[in-house]
């Protein structure tokens, strides 16, 4: 009996600090070989007579025990709450993982913004076109290099449907619907049936520009596309034009910016010429103005087009047009923070 009193005294004052402390009680008290099951096998060893009386003092210890016990469970989980209030709100958080934008976007982005500025809007068009669109009002004759099945990913043929193979086809749809002045640029994926190399790809990305109003001319073509390159490239970048052809434009040139990295002195990007080509450019054809009903004596415009790969790759140095494409994390990441 004198035992079980001062277990009694142990119980009352047993506090525990953490979960192995409370674990340490109910098997000291509780467990299969605990001091409860031990002394309820001194039982055997009590007279007949005091069994009764015995086995209520049992029973009271027990339910002592067991009350403690849960007790101090409970003290241990509002402790825990405690805890988890007592957060320090100054440390750093867990940093959030998250994506870098695609080169390419980076640079539509820039390009697209820096035309929005002059008042040109985004216009987009379906990449799977028809003939029509993509050629024929563009005044690709029918014999073109450019309309040779080596050249373009046909869909259908008879009626000819095709993957557009530049975004001028978004823009003969919006001088179908639109009448001047018209202003816009013309981002998008485009197709060619070409061999995959580090200089060519089946598809590539172009922004295209149309200005169509009275009184445009090729001054404002160069003073436009020079603000671009200013704005693009920077201001001590200069540009020069040389006549070029192509069957939508006339006259037509292509546009180079002095070599981004050796700065006109030559080096192995700009095969020591000081240039590199970044863009084709030109009036607008009167016979595609009269396509879309358009008066060609009433209005003229100038027309451009160039290649996002291109522009990034001068502006991010990258040499293989593949990497674009190849989803390789160690080529995006790169990209980190460039916005
Ligand atoms: C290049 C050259 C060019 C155009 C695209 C165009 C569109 C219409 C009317 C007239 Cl609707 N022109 N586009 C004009 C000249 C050049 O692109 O090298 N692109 C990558």
């Amino acid at each position: 009996m004198s035992q079980i009193d001062q277990y009694k005294k142990d119980i009352k004052g047993y506090s525990a600090k953490n979960a192995d402390e409370v674990e340490a009680f109910r098997i000291k008290y509780l467990g299969t070989k605990g001091i409860v099951k031990n002394v309820m096998g001194e039982m055997r060893n009590v007279p007949n007579e005091n069994k009764k009386e015995f086995g209520l003092i049992l029973n009271a210890f027990k339910i002592a025990a067991e009350e403690r016990y849960e007790v101090l469970k409970e003290q241990l989980s509002s402790s825990e709450e405690t805890a988890a209030t007592n957060i320090d709100w100054s440390l750093p958080g867990d940093p959030m993982p998250v994506g870098t934008r695609h080169p390419l976007s980076i640079v539509r982005n820039q390009m697209v913004s820096i035309f929005k500025r002059l008042g040109f809007a985004v216009a987009e068009g379906p990449e799977m076109e028809d003939d029509w669109h993509n050629f024929t009002a563009l005044n690709l004759p029918e014999n073109h290099p450019a309309r040779d099945m080596q050249d373009t990913f046909y869909l259908n043929q008879n009626p000819d449907y095709l993957l557009r193979t530049h975004t001028s086809s978004v823009q003969a749809r919006i001088m179908e619907k639109q009448k001047p002045p018209i202003r816009i640029v013309c981002p998008g994926r485009v197709y060619r049936n070409e061999t995959i190399s580090a200089r060519a790809h089946c598809f590539f990305h172009q922004v295209e520009g149309l200005y169509v109003d009275e009184n445009v001319s090729f001054a404002d073509l160069k003073q436009t596309l020079y603000f671009f390159v200013q704005e693009m490239f920077g201001k001590g970048v200069k540009v020069r034009f040389r006549p070029s052809y192509f069957p939508f434009t006339e006259p037509s040139a292509e546009m180079d910016i002095s070599c981004t990295v050796c700065g006109g002195t030559g080096c192995s990007l700009c095969k020591h010429t000081g240039w590199v080509e970044i863009l084709g450019c030109g009036m607008v054809h009167p016979k595609l103005l009269e396509n879309f009903k358009i008066d060609s004596n009433k209005y003229t415009g100038f027309a451009f087009g160039m290649g996002v790969e291109r522009i990034c790759q001068l502006k991010f140095r990258v040499n293989d047009l593949r990497l674009y494409s190849q989803n390789d994390i160690r080529f995006l990441r790169q990209f980190t923070g460039a916005v």
